[in-house]
């Protein structure tokens, strides 16, 4: 099977009003768009209308863990606000018949504990449980996300989020990959595709450098036949940023025209090639 259905990640289209973001998405031929999980900021009923309009649908949410979203804090303050924000993100998803939405225990740029691992580890599967179980009535699914270690010391590759996944229990949801992420992490990104690929919920996609799929080094053909193998068959969503160590904090700068119409004809053409060299091969 290929065929896969597209997102782009409006994360890097920051500041740019979602109904624009949307009309690109669209009209490059995408399946679906993935926005960023601020339910205070974005009106969710617009952007669904907006998206049926455009016939694309909404496929995740990219959740932003900040300090005060920190779901391993040692404060239980911190902790039940950070649960809370999991909890508003899958409303805000609900609303938009998004099925899926982002989850890290701890805040990005996060590279040091703050407390012991077990408690963390406590914390961790407390915090995801006590979510999910408030997502599942919604339909909504959570996504365990592995981050490189320069932005979480606590999960970076998918055996990791694949055990924290399995302790908790939940039956909506899994783990998620992310090829910029797994560049640096993973010894092979095709094989750790192919060990948990069953516990596959969600996969970003950018190249080694974050940039759009075909302008690093990264090969895509092993990384998707390894999809395509063990019948992943969820999004694949392009969440490209500029070279920054701080993600966000590099968009905010902004003057990043590359990753608006450039990248995001680039991604998916790029992709569909790659799913033509597999078709060809099979
Ligand atoms: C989020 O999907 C991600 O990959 C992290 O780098 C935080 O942006
Ligand atoms: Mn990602």
């Amino acid at each position: 099977m290929t065929g896969y259905r597209y997102a782009y990640n409006a994360l890097v289209y920051f500041g740019e009003d979602i109904a624009v973001s949307i009309d690109r998405v669209a009209r490059y031929g995408y399946d679906a768009i993935e926005v960023v999980g601020e339910p205070t900021a974005l009106d969710a009923a617009r952007i669904k209308r907006l998206a049926d309009d455009a016939r694309i649908a909404v496929s995740s949410v990219c959740s932003i863990y900040t300090p005060e979203r920190d779901l391993v804090h040692p404060d239980p303050a911190v902790r039940g606000e950070a649960i809370q924000y999991v909890k508003d993100v899958a409303d805000f998803a609900a609303t938009m018949g998004a099925p899926t939405i982002i989850v890290h225990p701890t805040a990005c740029m996060k590279t040091q504990a703050l407390a012991p691992a077990a408690d963390e580890r406590r914390w961790a599967v407390e915090g995801i449980r006590e979510a999910g179980e408030y997502a599942a009535p919604l339909g909504v699914n959570l996504s365990l996300e592995c981050w490189n270690r320069y932005e979480t010391y606590f999960m970076n590759r998918l055996e990791q989020a694949a055990s924290l996944w399995t302790e908790t229990g939940l039956s909506n949801g899994g783990i998620q990959g992310d090829t910029f992420h797994m560049s640096l992490e993973e010894a092979s990104i095709p094989e750790a595709f192919r060990r948990h690929g069953a516990l596959l919920q969600h996969v970003h996609l950018a190249d080694s450098n974050r940039a759009a799929p075909g302008a690093g080094h990264l090969d895509f053909v092993p990384i998707v036949q390894a999809l395509v193998d063990v019948g992943y068959d969820g999004y694949l969503s392009f969440e490209l940023l500029p070279a920054s160590a701080d993600p966000f904090e590099a968009m905010k700068a902004g003057g990043q025209e590359a990753f608006f119409d450039q990248y995001t004809e680039q991604a998916i053409r790029h992709m569909k090639d790659v799913e033509s060299q597999i078709q060809k091969a099979a």
